[in-house]
């Protein structure tokens, strides 16, 4: 697809797809792919490498577990101690992206410790950048599916988000990345009107986690604070389950994993085009001891096709050269947000949760 007029802003990204992460897999086994995987993209000249949701464990919501249970898949952070980067689990993947230039987005389980020492527990990921040697980006799921009590049907499948943490409280903020292209505008650059140094900055970014991609309210947060790189994680049962938790039975498994994979692209295409946004979109795939996971890791370009998408379940590299550049031509025409948006009549959308109808006739 040809870029826009507008100057070059390239940039190679990695789609850092994880086959399963079993039960009986240690910590220091799974970040020893994941940095295998980092220093294939460096070598191969990316500057972003992306990680799926909850990273470094198998998916752990499948499991109904006691709290004592629970404690191995999280990271704590505590204020008085320092954040994930000071996690042994974790500390050797951002130290090795700093030598290597290479920036990273990573999901884990997060277990904040409050000012009364007790704690909340977020499903999280944070954005750690090589060229500024620290975390520039943090965001935490905001829609968390599944259900607090487990579902006590026969055969149900357990979905235990909603048990397991709190939805996210920091909004979805969108941040700039320092060092992922050439020649970005800067404050110190001089005087520039917004419309002046609009897509000449340094690379502006959101991240989401999972389910959040099928919600076209957090994309279009996103997308008005500009978004060019939609970075998310996922891990997604590879069939369609009913309210109780079972499988849909008019599908076969073939089918029904094909319907998985359709709404998972339709959520990340739809929502990269209608925000004019490339994404980076990455699964945990594979059979988790015995529990099917889609893959589908893809790059998807602001025009909404796919660039690149992966081959396998496994542990697999999806690179592209990517040009920031063709998302501006988007930005100003049909998605000139500041143009065409109509928000007085969006109203609906921030005064109700649930559906309400019509009366009926
Ligand atoms: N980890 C997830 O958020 N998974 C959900 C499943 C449960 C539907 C998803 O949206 O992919």
């Amino acid at each position: 697809m040809a870029s826009t007029t507008s100057s070059p802003r390239l940039v190679t990204v990695a789609a850092c797809q994880l086959g399963p992460v079993h039960l009986a897999d240690s910590r220091q086994d799974v970040l020893k792919r994941m940095l295998s995987l980092l220093e294939q993209a460096a070598q191969q000249g990316a500057k972003l490498a992306v990680f799926p949701e909850l990273a470094f464990t198998t998916f752990f919501p499948r499991y109904l577990l006691e709290e004592t249970d629970l404690d191995q898949y999280f990271d704590v952070e505590d204020p008085s101690k320092g954040g994930i980067e000071q996690s042994p689990n974790v500390k050797p993947l951002f130290d090795r992206a700093s030598a290597l230039g290479i920036d990273v987005y990573v999901g884990y389980a997060e277990r904040s410790i409050q000012k009364d020492g007790t704690h909340i527990d977020y499903n999280s990921s944070v954005y750690y950048s090589a060229n500024a040697n620290k975390i520039v980006g943090k965001y935490r799921k905001v829609h968390l599916p599944g259900t607090v009590e487990p579902r006590t049907e026969p055969g149900a499948v357990q979905q235990l988000e909603k048990r397991y943490f709190r939805p996210g409280d920091l909004g979805f903020p969108a941040f700039r990345a320092p060092g992922l292209v050439e020649g970005a505008l800067k404050r110190s650059s001089g005087q520039y009107t917004a419309t002046q140094s609009a897509g000449k900055g340094d690379p502006i970014i959101g991240m989401l986690i999972c389910n959040d991609r099928r919600w076209a309210e957090a994309w279009r947060v996103y997308g008005l604070q500009g978004m060019e790189i939609l970075c998310c994680g996922y891990n997604t049962t590879a069939f369609p389950t009913t309210a109780s938790g079972h499988q849909l039975d008019h599908l076969t498994p073939e089918a029904a994993e094909e319907m998985v994979m359709l709404h998972h692209k339709l959520s990340c295409q739809g929502n990269s085009y209608m925000n004019a946004c490339f994404s980076i979109n990455v699964a945990k795939t594979g059979a988790e001891d015995g529990n099917p996971l889609v893959g589908g890791t893809i790059i998807v370009h602001p025009l909404g096709h796919i660039i690149k998408e992966a081959q396998t379940k496994e542990d697999e590299l999806v690179l592209a050269t990517i040009d920031l550049a063709d998302c501006h031509r988007p930005k100003s025409t049909v998605f000139a947000f500041e143009k065409h948006r109509r928000p007085e009549h969006y109203h609906p959308i921030l005064d109700r949760t649930g559906v309400i109808e019509p009366d009926l006739l």
